[in-house]
């Protein structure tokens, strides 16, 4: 190749091809590879509207009282959650296998209510509601690594490679930088009407989780989990979860859907709520991700 490129810039008297013979090499050279480059990435989103089927159910610690749930696997691949329970002198971060049985469970001081959770970097944040604390621990120990701290309310947490993705109970998501926690960027949540195009404000989102860079929150006191995009905002899809809520936990204001885990390597969703004594597996029938057997 240096050779080539050698010849190909040679002062122009000792050069025989013409100028049109060289412009096309280099665009063959360039643009070409670029061209094919991009024609072959893979479909990296969703279709806007997904259909989602049951799989199957897992127990659930009907005395946890989820506020944030993620997925996390051992070296063997075998996976597992760490979970976020909340209410004051009941809060604790929690290693919890898919059988239901609590692992590894580290309690927050009784003056906290535990709020999201997410992993980034081998260490589990975990936030609290009126504290205005990011509690940091080391995933393998649970050893108290940091305090970090925060304005306002903290409600849902995530990741999103980068940065801890934030919601507050209101229309907001924020971008947090995981090192200090500052605010990177923030986010309004919409859905805009079919019929009059108008843009409404979607408040009270809870708990998150980011899937194949999409935004999902569930929608407080609601079924409802949102499907956001991360950079307008606006909600893609709204996906109801009515038909999950197990009967004892139906029309009781506490025990509202709340935990949303996504496994990447599997491709598969789970959903738990405060104090269900359930937790489901989902998968999404049309997933072009998927790979088939
Ligand atoms: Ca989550």
């Amino acid at each position: 190749m240096n050779r080539l490129f050698r010849r190909l810039f040679r002062p122009r008297s000792s050069f025989p091809a013409p100028l049109f013979f060289r412009s096309v090499f280099l665009f063959l050279l360039f643009a070409v590879p670029v061209f094919t480059a991009a024609a072959a990435e893979p479909a990296a989103r969703l279709p806007r509207q997904i259909v989602l089927t049951p799989v199957r159910s897992y127990p659930h610690d009907p005395a946890s009282f989820c506020q944030g749930l993620v997925c996390a696997s051992e070296g063997d691949g075998a996976l597992f959650f760490y979970e976020s329970a909340g209410l004051y002198g009941r809060s604790a971060i929690k290693q919890v296998a898919l059988s239901g049985e609590t692992l590894r469970r580290e309690e927050l001081p009784r003056r906290c209510f535990g709020e999201g959770a997410a992993l980034h970097d081998g260490k589990i944040y975990q936030i609290t509601w009126r504290e205005n604390t990011c509690f940091v621990y080391d995933t393998q120990t649970f050893r108290l690594l940091k305090k970090l701290s925060y304005k306002g309310e903290g409600w849902g947490l995530a990741e999103n490679g980068t940065e801890l993705v934030m919601s507050d109970g209101s229309d907001k998501i924020t971008f947090r930088d995981p090192e200090t926690f500052k605010p990177v960027r923030e986010l309004r949540v919409f859905w805009t009407n079919p019929k009059t195009k108008e843009q409404i404000p979607i408040p009270r989102l809870n708990e998150l989780e980011w899937i194949e860079g999409e935004i999902w929150a569930n929608i407080f006191e609601t079924t409802k989990i949102a499907r956001i995009d991360p950079e307008s905002g606006e909600v893609i899809q709204l996906l109801d979860f009515a038909r999950y809520v197990p009967g004892e936990c139906r029309g009781d204001p506490q025990r509202v859907l709340n935990g949303i885990a996504w496994d990447p390597a599997g491709r598969r969703l789970f959903i738990t709520g405060k104090e269900w004594p359930v937790l489901y597996e989902l998968a999404i029938e049309n997933d072009p991700l998927k790979k088939t057997p």
